[in-house]
């Protein structure tokens, strides 16, 4: 199985363009599939494998398979990843693409140098904030610096679903945040029933945050592109940023807009760093 491997700030990817070959599974086990190529020792190493297939309705679709073997709606470090690879490798000359996920229809501007992509904007369209979009329990309406109880304790928590759930919560000092004792309780806390993407926020001005991830079905990430947009909406909710916020993950900046379209604009790198063979037994 031919493949490329890419990172968004340290997101990184194992890509596959399914156009171009016939995939080694069916079905079912893309789930085994992903699993495989994503482990670290035992495969190639990632924390997601982005698929792309053809579609109607859109210039292509992209599917995303979590290194844990779920199926997540979006993924907004591997859509930047997949615009350059089309356009560099994939036969998509043109600057804007309609890019088809679980989520919706996903619209990706290429930023361009010397006829290469160094950065794509995303129209990530509109975050949805109704409980039961997120989906989380309980009755309905925003779920808004609300209390949640955990480990005979509770943590105010703001629910944001970017086509994907996510659960922030502003903090003082992130790097003091047990993000591996925390991450996966919450992620599995029972108020998700699809689980949840978890984001630790500390706002260092009105226009800047810095964010450490506990991504569902795949851990800690160096970035996560949906949960950068999750914080800026997260932000401006809760009065404590403008629409427009930089956000610092452990692997870099992302610059996000929640413009007055009610539409979320992410802008950040893309990175292709090797293609290759994949030998290995499929499932
Ligand atoms: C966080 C993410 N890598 C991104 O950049 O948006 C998305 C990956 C999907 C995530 N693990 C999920 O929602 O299950």
């Amino acid at each position: 199985m031919h493949f490329y491997k890419y990172h968004g700030l340290g997101n990184d990817f194992v890509l596959v363009d399914t156009r171009r070959q016939e995939l080694p599974v069916a079905g079912e086990d893309l789930s085994a599939l992903g699993r495989l190529v994503c482990d670290r020792h035992f495969g190639i190493g990632a924390d997601g494998l982005v698929l792309l297939r053809p579609v109607d309705g859109a210039d292509i679709q992209m599917q995303i398979i979590n290194s844990d073997g779920s199926e997540p709606e979006m993924c907004g470090n591997g859509i930047r990843c997949a615009a350059k690879y089309l356009y560099e490798h994939g036969g998509l000359r043109q600057d804007e693409m309609r890019i088809a996920t679980l989520a919706g229809i996903m619209r990706p501007r290429l930023i361009r140098q010397n006829g290469r992509v160094q950065a794509v904007r995303v129209d990530m369209g509109e975050p949805r904030l109704e409980r039961t979009d997120i989906p989380m329990t309980g009755p309905p309406g925003r779920v808004v610096d609300e209390p949640l109880a955990l480990n005979g304790g509770s943590f105010r928590v703001t629910a944001v679903s970017m086509g994907n759930p996510h659960c922030l919560i502003f903090t003082a000092h992130v790097d003091r945040v047990p993000l591996t004792e925390l991450g996966p309780k919450l992620e599995n806390h029972p108020a998700f029933p699809r689980k949840t993407n978890v984001e630790f926020i500390e706002v260092l001005n009105r226009g800047e945050v810095r964010m450490r991830v506990w991504e569902r079905g795949a851990g800690p990430t160096l970035a996560c592109g949906t949960g950068a947009c999750a914080a800026a909406v997260g932000g401006a909710l809760n009065g404590l940023t403008e629409r427009t916020v930089k956000v610092h993950l452990p692997g870099g900046t992302l610059d996000i807009q929640w413009a007055e379209d009610n539409h979320v604009y992410m802008t950040g790198p893309a990175a292709e760093v090797f293609a290759g063979e994949y030998t290995g037994r499929p499932v």
